[in-house]
């Protein structure tokens, strides 16, 4: 490295590792060549970004390699926090957080250790991301004010993140101008409002010249929207977008719109077809600056969901794909889940098709980051796919190990992790059923919890059958909101997937999988062959020599492996006891079903 030694520098770079710039050697900013022979790595890139992602790169390779280039997917990396300023009453500092406090605010105000800001962003930009919001979507009153009064806290974070060329993004409320600007609409039509808007980017670019953009929660579980005004979303998205166009600053607008005071007799409203319905006919009415942000799944984040029909149908319309790091229904940070091989699947259906990539963080103020210290895998892959979405996600897994861990415990982490997410979804809710968690925390099995409840996530099981009649034939007609090929396959029994069938369809226990077993014994099994995985992995794991993974690092994840292996015992035993009762049908194994 020669003289110049920019803050997003490694602290370990030295000799080894050669950093040129050549302003023509047409990678754009980000990108770069690397190469490396004799123990030198040699990096050419024509902007500080390339350099930068390339030193990160330089430092994950051992090899001698040719020289290959290297270049993003995806211009747009970003990571999104549900970080509130003040503690909430009932979702505490961090929503969805397991990895305890927020490493942005604490007690209603910035942090005083803006210096662990910094080492966050090292290990996002070491990632890949380049974006990152600041505030959780659903936007409290005294977070609003992160727009006006308080802007220069913001701007402290982004002075942070932009040494390693990340940008900021803030979550905004579309009630602003009346919250905060005593207007007396915030209609987005009214010209005032729109006004509003547009003085209000322009305060938020003169502190911060390289502000990202707004990030909206809209007319979805109580954040107020257009509707209100009779308006679509595509007025409210674009009076923002109008607002940030000037300086280059994008809104992401989410696209989890949905009746959440639903009635559970109304068979009618299928909460998988919202998002579609809403959308779909606003197709093409989007400004340019507009990117309409998409969970993976039609519902929310469950351990499996196909992927959402407004991703592969809008076709006149920039898209995100938002995935969930932060473990809500995924084991909370307690239970290893890798999901990246989720993800990945995810990906490999629409990374042509968006714009952006980006994953709500499961990161906090604990010394591990993640709360479960294997959870920073999570964290590691989302932006190493958001960079190039066609990384197998266990050769990524693979890498995050070998740079966390010595080798010789590359094998036990390999074992523990790489079908951990098929071991949590074996173990919980079956064959795409999804949400039997106890609700309002979403942590432990709770079968009929979310079932005569409001927020239309219901799996209809009865002594006959379970599932969701999701077809054009019977049912909601969701399956119908699909393309070809994909609306044929899930609306048939014959191609639905078996992992998805309960998604689609409501069938008797007696139902025959592809696997050739019937619902009903898949479903004892899958859950007793799960929790014995987890027996099994932490069989494993407590086998491994302590001082090999740091002693401390190996007693959290001890300790998180037994209540892993409890609440997975927990899951079975509900699960199969609860169907047991419903269906009167024995287990063909004679288990021991409660
Ligand atoms: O799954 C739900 C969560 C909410 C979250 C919401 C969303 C930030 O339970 O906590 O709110 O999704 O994605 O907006």
């Amino acid at each position: 490295m020669t003289g110049v030694h920019p803050a997003w520098l490694p602290r370990d770079v030295d000799d080894s590792i050669v950093l040129t710039r050549d302003p023509d050697c047409g990678l754009g900013e980000e990108g770069y060549t690397i190469a490396r022979a004799g123990g030198v790595t040699t990096v050419v890139a024509a902007g500080e970004p390339g350099l930068m992602y390339g030193a990160f790169h330089a430092l994950r390779l051992r090899e001698d390699c040719p020289a290959a280039t290297h270049r993003p997917a995806k211009a747009r990396r970003v990571m999104q926090h549900w970080d509130n300023v003040f503690v909430h009453p009932v979702m505490g500092q961090v929503e969805r957080g397991y990895s305890g406090g927020s490493v942005f605010w604490e007690d209603g105000a910035l942090t005083a250790d803006l210096d662990r800001v910094s080492d966050y962003a090292r290990l996002l930009a070491a990632t890949g991301i380049n974006l990152v919001s600041v505030n959780n979507v659903n936007v409290h009153a005294g977070e609003a004010r992160l727009l006006t009064d308080r802007l220069g806290e913001v701007a402290a974070l982004a002075g942070r993140f932009r040494q390693y060329h990340i940008r900021v993004l803030l979550s905004v409320s579309f009630a602003s101008p009346v919250t905060l600007g005593g207007l007396g609409t915030a209609d987005p039509c009214d010209p005032a409002v729109r006004e509003w808007w547009a003085a209000a980017a322009r305060r938020v670019y003169a502190v911060i010249p390289d502000f990202g953009g707004f990030v909206v929660k809209a007319d979805s579980e109580g954040q107020p929207g257009p509707f209100a005004y009779g308006r679509t979303h595509a007025d409210g998205a674009n009076a923002l977008a109008a607002a940030l166009a000037p300086f280059g600053g994008d809104v992401y607008w989410r696209a989890f719109v949905y009746n959440h005071r639903q009635d559970w007799r109304d068979r009618s409203t299928d909460r998988a077809r919202a998002a579609f319905d809403h959308f779909s006919p606003l197709d093409g009415q989007f400004a340019d600056n507009v990117i309409l942000q998409v969970k993976h799944g039609p519902i929310d984040f469950q351990p499996r969901e196909p992927v959402s029909p407004v991703l592969l149908g809008m076709a006149a319309t920039r898209l995100a794909v938002e995935f969930q790091a932060t473990q809500e229904y995924t084991g909370q940070q307690r239970h290893v889940c890798y999901l990246p091989p989720m993800w990945s699947a995810v990906l490999s259906a629409v990374a042509d098709r968006v714009d952006a990539v980006v994953t709500v963080s499961n990161v906090g103020e604990d010394p591990y980051w993640t709360g479960h210290p294997l959870a920073q895998a999570n964290l590691y892959a989302a932006g190493r796919l958001a960079w190039d979405p066609a990384l197998d996600p266990i050769a990524l897994l693979d890498e995050w190990i070998r740079l966390t861990f010595p080798d010789a415990a590359a094998g036990v982490l390999h074992a523990l992790m790489d079908s951990s997410w098929a071991v949590y979804e074996s173990y919980t809710a079956p064959l795409g059923v999804g949400f039997m968690v106890k609700p309002g925390h979403h942590y432990g099995p709770d079968v009929d919890g979310y079932e005569y409840s409001p927020w239309g996530t219901y799996h209809f099981a009865d002594r006959d059958g379970v599932g969701v009649d999701r077809t054009v034939a019977t049912g909601t007609g969701f399956c119908g909101q699909y393309p070809p090929p994909w609306s044929a396959r899930y609306e048939s029994l014959e191609t639905c997937p078996d992992e998805l069938l309960l998604f689609f369809h409501h069938v008797p226990y007696s139902h025959v999988l592809h696997s050739g077993t019937t619902v009903i014994q898949h479903i004892y099994d899958i859950h007793f062959a799960g929790a014995a995985a987890v027996t099994e992995m932490r069989r494993r794991w407590d086998a491994l020599p302590p001082a090999l993974v740091g002693e401390g690092l190996h007693a959290r994840v001890g300790e998180l492996l037994a209540e892993q292996e409890r609440s997975a015992v927990e899951w079975r035993d509900q699960i199969n006891t609860y169907f047991f009762r419903k269906s009167g049908v024995p287990d063909a194994l004679g288990r021991r079903i409660h």
